[in-house]
């Protein structure tokens, strides 16, 4: 009797090697997973391994189920056969293989969601030490299920009820065009008309005539008085004018992070300030990479929150768990719109969490 081992990355892979070598009479004798060495052996392809023969009279019921279904192609019962043995071990034999498959899979998910990959195996082995301390059944409901959790415990937001509260003085900064002017008309909208607070906008943003006119539009319409700072010194005049009001919301000119002068300029500004809850506004669409280069270079300003424009256009939210992890900081808002006032939401970890695990992925076709 000749045995011989034959390794593919598929089952019917590996039992069309066996049929060129042993011809259609082989037959299998055992199969199992393999998985390949090396750090992130967890998350690379499998290998099955098939133990095959060339037949003997042992072999028969193969020939008798060939007779009882004479259109089907022997190899593909065979491959059909090896499969479900794959499937027995996996579910009773090593437990393991089929928990780690599933681990794979979420893995190969919250890439897909843009987490950079050594976040995404942080995650990975925190719920598989969840998995096994609480006994969980692994399945793929289960496993969402704490990829959720896990993800919201992680980030950091803000308690609604203290927003304007800390302080009164809310500058945002960042970027050109990530919806700096318009988050600050929908605050404005939402806490002089809905929470009726006493509200005063201060615009730095003095390089576009356009500019200073987009929130003089919003300051009219909702009822607000704005003031137009050029100089530190204005800064100062116009949060003392403002000194009655329950909130300053201060609009900045958007600043590249690459480019120093203007970011120093910035700076100048608002350190003018005294106790400032500076909000860095960034947008869902930019790619990781940037966000958190923008995220490190903003820090000159010193800020605590962030704020994240765009939600509707991005079609990934990896990228905010990236950025609360690396920075630290507190997500304040997400904004989903172009509409003043509505198309703001206060930020909440199990809504981020929601928007991240909501990805389309099919969990169970998935091999791989
Ligand atoms: N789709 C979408 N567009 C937005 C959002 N926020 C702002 N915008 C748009 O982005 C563009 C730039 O906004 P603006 O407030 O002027 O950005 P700024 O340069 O940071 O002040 C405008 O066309 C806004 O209507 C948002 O959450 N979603
Ligand atoms: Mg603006």
């Amino acid at each position: 009797l000749i045995v011989k081992r034959f390794k593919a990355e598929s089952i019917p892979e590996a039992v069309s090697l066996v049929k060129n070598h042993f011809g259609s009479n082989a037959i299998i004798l055992e199969t199992r997973k393999v998985r390949k060495r090396g750090v992130f052996g967890r998350f690379r392809r499998p290998l099955y391994e098939v133990l095959a023969a060339e037949e003997t009279p042992v072999a028969k019921p193969y020939e008798q189920d060939k007779k009882a279904a004479p259109d089907a192609d022997l190899s593909q019962i065979q491959a059909d056969i090896a499969e479900i043995k794959v499937n027995v071990c996996q579910n009773f034999k090593h437990g393991g293989e089929k928990l780690s498959h599933l681990f794979k899979t979420a893995y190969h998910y919250l890439v897909e969601q843009d987490l950079e990959p050594d976040l995404a195996e942080q995650l990975i082995g925190e719920i598989q030490r969840k998995a096994k301390s609480e006994n969980a059944p692994l399945d793929v409901e289960w496993v969402k299920k704490a990829l959720h959790e896990t993800i919201a415990t992680s980030i950091k937001c803000v308690d609604p009820s203290t927003i304007g509260e800390k302080s009164a003085v809310i500058p945002m900064i960042g970027p050109t065009g990530v919806g700096k002017t318009t988050t600050i008309a929908k605050l404005t909208a939402n806490f002089a008309m809905l929470a009726k607070k006493k509200v005063g906008i201060v615009t730095a943003d003095t390089y576009r005539i356009a500019a200073v006119e987009q929130l003089k539009t919003y300051a009219d319409l909702i009822g607000v008085p704005l003031m137009v700072v050029y100089t530190p010194d204005d800064m100062k005049k116009a949060v003392q004018t403002f000194q009655d009001k329950d909130l300053i919301l201060i609009d900045t000119a958007g600043r590249s992070q690459k480019h120093s002068l203007q970011m120093k300029e910035l700076k100048a500004l608002l350190d003018v300030l005294d106790h400032p809850e500076t909000h860095l506004v960034v947008s869902a669409t930019t790619r990781s990479k940037e966000l958190i280069n923008i995220a490190d270079r903003f820090e000159i300003i010193s800020y605590d929150n962030i704020i994240v424009s765009k939600i509707d256009e991005a079609i990934s939210y990896g990228c905010i768990y990236n950025l609360g992890y690396h920075t630290n900081k507190t997500v304040t808002y997400l904004t989903n719109g172009q509409n003043v006032p509505d198309d703001i939401e206060v930020a909440e970890p199990n809504r981020i969490a929601d928007l991240i695990m909501g990805g389309r992925f099919a969990w169970t076709k998935h091999k791989g």
